[in-house]
């Protein structure tokens, strides 16, 4: 049988700079695990490598998972690599032979400069350090790799459970699920894959997010998996959500705070999600990186539909049509698509965030990313947030088309400035140019705004000319019923570089759209939108 530990707390550090430590690796000082060593001092700011590490008591087959680490990192276990974690913020499992029962060490490589997957300047800042929980479970020799649990009919409860165990294992897998109904099925070849109704199921939905779970076990083994029934489906310009048109309503959300940068609590999370839903709101970009699993679990009990993403932000030519950059990529959607694909509150799958979509070579990139999503998950709603707007030539291939339109203020001109006069001609533009056949989402919006900085004015930069633009983006969204939704850019002030084109526009060196600022204290454009929704019935 399993047995996890969790491995969170105090572990050894050093910072190595541009000097890649190599073992026996020698540490001199200590770092939290969760956290971003590059946020306190003496350490603020600084990039490069740095090493992390612990003593564990373990023996045998394990996997140990780490929920996302900055910005890559090797993983050692005595001093021997037993994997690497490329990709930012990404969730991985390792599983590995830990050799004799004893105490081991532990260690991971962190390198928080950009990596591969970002052009040089990209507008939030690349934490170093481990974001999420560690921990390590004992496996037994035969185990169970995955349990894939998809809906095939909603309103018949027809759920597909496909199951791989080790070693291709071949024998009896016992299914027991939470409503009673308990089915014995035969593996082959360490699969299997099966259809068939459960009865006394329940929906999940946003009104009301029922979860059910799935006890799968074979001799020696067991797993627990929590999914939910639901359908989404497309209609025209509708999101449909078990039959019934659903606005996606909310934000895009940065994992990021000043107090714990990219490894926030849970806690904090879940208070930023309450903060949402309690006032109307029902959707989450998770911008621009994979989200933690304590994120996707709390969404999919609190009845939050997330947006996911792989990290690959405002790539141009030559790297958008580099191979490597593409392997690199297809690998991070399915790695993705795999890893949360029993979560219910996923509405839609994306990646590379605001790509050169002009150029006729791109189709080709989005087209084996939307096909590599596909084979994994064949019901998946698959789009990416585009700032190509009318010129963008990819609109056939996704499910959804997203815009990250701006107008009233990336668009204005010195006539314009200070009006939002400009937002509901644009949107209404934009969504009279846009495919009929599918859903349009405005991915972004927004404005930047100080917190307390008021000005009857309505001056660029004041709460009150933020408040007024969201109020306008959010009349025209409920206005209209071909309009899917919106996920205003962003939730909370979030902090980025201050370089390059970004001086002129990153006061303070963050990101200042947020409709809270970074200790989540609400401007006025907060006390207006959620009015708006409470007028128009939202909450
Ligand atoms: C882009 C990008 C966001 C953010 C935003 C802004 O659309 O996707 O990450 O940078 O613009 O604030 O300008």
């Amino acid at each position: 049988m399993r047995t996890t530990q969790v491995l969170n707390g105090v572990w050894e550090f050093s910072f190595c700079g541009a000097e890649k430590p190599v073992p026996p690796f020698e540490t001199r000082e200590f770092t939290a695990v969760p956290g971003c060593f590059d946020l306190m001092e003496p350490h603020c700011g600084k990039r490069g490598y740095a090493v992390v590490k612990r003593k564990v008591f373990a023996g045998g087959l394990v996997e140990l998972f780490i929920d996302g680490l900055g910005i890559k990192g090797e993983i050692f276990w005595d001093g021997v690599s037993v994997g690497s974690a490329p990709y930012a913020y990404m969730p991985e499992s390792f599983v590995f032979d830990a050799g004799e029962k004893k105490s081991h060490e532990l260690a991971v490589v962190l390198d928080n400069r950009f990596c591969e997957d970002f052009d040089p300047c990209f507008d939030f800042y690349g934490y170093g350090g481990i974001y999420g929980d560690v921990t390590l479970t004992l496996l037994p020799a035969t185990h169970i790799e995955r349990v894939l649990i998809s809906t095939e009919d909603y309103k018949k409860g027809t759920i597909r459970v496909r199951a791989s165990v080790s070693g291709g294992f071949s024998g009896e897998a016992r299914m027991v699920f939470d409503t009673g109904f308990e089915k014995t099925v035969r593996m082959e070849n360490g699969r299997y894959d099966g259809t068939f109704s459960l009865p006394d199921f329940r929906l999940w939905s946003v009104e009301e997010p029922s979860l059910h779970t799935l006890d799968f076990s074979i001799p020696g083994d067991e797993v627990v998996e929590s999914f939910g029934i639901r359908e989404f489906r497309t209609e025209g310009r509708h999101i449909l959500l078990n039959g019934k048109p659903v606005k996606l309503l909310g934000f895009n959300r940065h994992e990021s705070h000043p107090e714990t940068g990219a490894a926030m609590p849970v806690q904090l999370i879940a208070s930023d999600l309450r903060l949402l839903k309690a006032n109307g709101f029902n959707f989450v970009r998770g911008s621009h990186y994979p989200q933690r699993a304590a994120l996707l679990e709390l969404c999919d009990k609190m009845g939050i539909l997330v947006w996911e993403e792989t990290i690959g932000w405002g790539v141009r030519p030559p790297l958008l049509h580099d191979e490597k950059f593409l392997s690199r990529q297809l690998e991070q959607v399915e790695r993705l698509t795999l890893r949360n694909f029993n979560h219910p509150c996923i509405v839609i799958k994306a990646f590379l965030n605001e790509n050169r979509c002009e150029f006729e070579e791109t189709r080709r990139v989005i087209r084996s990313l939307y096909d590599r999503i596909r084979s994994v998950d064949e019901h998946a709603l698959i789009s990416f947030a585009s700032n190509r707007y009318e010129e963008d030539v990819t609109t056939d291939i996704v499910d959804v088309v997203s815009m990250n339109p701006y107008p009233g203020w990336y668009d204005s001109t010195p006539e314009t400035i200070s009006t939002t006069d400009r937002v509901k001609p644009r949107l209404q533009e934009l969504s009279d140019f846009l495919p009929k056949d599918k859903p349009f989402l405005i991915s972004e919006i927004g404005a930047e705004a100080l917190l307390g900085f008021r000005d009857p004015l309505k001056t660029y930069w004041s709460e009150e000319y933020q408040a007024e633009l969201l109020c306008e983006c959010f009349d025209y969204v409920l206005d209209h019923d071909d309009c899917a939704g919106v996920a205003v850019w962003h939730f909370a002030d979030t902090r980025s570089y201050v370089c390059g084109n970004q001086i002129y526009g990153r006061a303070r060196g963050f990101n200042n759209k947020g409709i809270l600022d970074e200790y989540r204290r609400p401007k006025l454009a907060w006390t207006a939108v959620t009015a708006l929704l409470r007028e128009r019935g939202k909450r």
